[in-house]
């Protein structure tokens, strides 16, 4: 059994969490393996999207924390540093896209894993949890970074203070995620999400990302001249190139992702 299990699904990378007994909370061999995927979509040219989801009834419940109190495991400090935060930092990195069908629960590192996706679905029966506070921790994984600009300073530090857990329906009212949809529905609609971001311009989805990236600490003028520069290399691409002339010829285009 792995604890992640992987396919490649016409272009997109599937993974799934799978530890369900565990609410696929992550140990330290999961947490490498992901990184290993991860970087496996970045290098392979046959990936134009990653689909990241969980196993069982949770998508995942965090840190396993049978690990961290474990005297044989990793020390705090090191399942921060070596685990949740490569893991972020080659999420926001990965010049395709990453999409988050969150199955069920997603707590502490698996609620920040989830939202450092960039485009997140959720079944109606889902939940968000900034689980950090009610055991005596910080929000890790970026979450510091990531919840106040999603859904504001205000609403970020009553959830991550409080620990309260929020449906997915509530986490899409408050910008938390994109979208939500019915428990049977959810892996159609990621994979359709995901296949539809894999036919698309994968190079300029990639310059976007980038953008975004950048405009959290960017001023408006430093901003505007990082999309000069971005849209002269998007002008200078292939799929540009194809998605003018198909549009000017009236055919679908057929973008390479160059
Ligand atoms: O060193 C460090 O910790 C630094 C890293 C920090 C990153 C973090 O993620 S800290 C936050 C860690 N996560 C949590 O605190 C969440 C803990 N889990 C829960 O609060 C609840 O399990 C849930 C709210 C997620 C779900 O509740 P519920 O009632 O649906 O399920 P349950 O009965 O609590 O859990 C089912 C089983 O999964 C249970 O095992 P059992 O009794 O059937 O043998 C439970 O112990 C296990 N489980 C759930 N979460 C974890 C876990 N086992 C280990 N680690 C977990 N995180």
């Amino acid at each position: 059994m792995s604890f992640i299990e992987k396919e490649l699904n016409h272009q997109v990378l599937v993974l799934k969490l799978n530890r369900p007994e565990m609410l696929n909370s992550f140990h330290r061999e999961m947490a490498l393996m992901l990184q290993n995927y991860l970087d496996e979509a970045q290098s392979n040219e046959e990936i134009r999207a990653v689909l990241l989801t969980g196993n069982g009834r949770a998508f995942c419940a965090g840190q396993d924390l049978q690990e961290a109190t474990s005297a044989e495991g990793p020390a705090l400090q090191r399942i921060v540093k070596e685990h949740y935060n490569p893991i972020i930092e080659k999420i926001r990195n990965l010049k395709k896209p990453v999409i988050c069908a969150v199955n069920g629960v997603a707590a502490g590192a698996g609620a920040n894993i989830a939202l450092a996706c960039d485009v997140v679905i959720a079944t109606q029966s889902a939940s968000f949890i900034q689980a950090f506070s009610k055991i005596g921790l910080i929000p890790d994984s970026g979450g510091t970074f990531t919840l106040p600009r999603l859904v504001g300073l205000q609403k970020a530090t009553a959830l991550m203070m409080l620990g309260d857990k929020i449906s997915a329906t509530d986490a899409e009212k408050m910008n938390m995620i994109y979208a939500v949809t019915e428990d049977e529905k959810l892996m159609e609609h990621a994979i359709q999400t995901a296949q539809k971001l894999a036919q698309m311009p994968t190079h300029a989805l990639w310059l976007t990302k980038y953008a975004l990236n950048q405009s959290v600490n960017n001023s408006l003028t430093a901003q505007l001249e990082l999309e000069e520069q971005l849209q002269t290399q998007a002008g200078a691409s292939y799929d540009y190139n194809e998605g003018v002339n198909a549009f000017l010829e009236k055919r679908k285009p057929n973008f390479k992702g160059k």
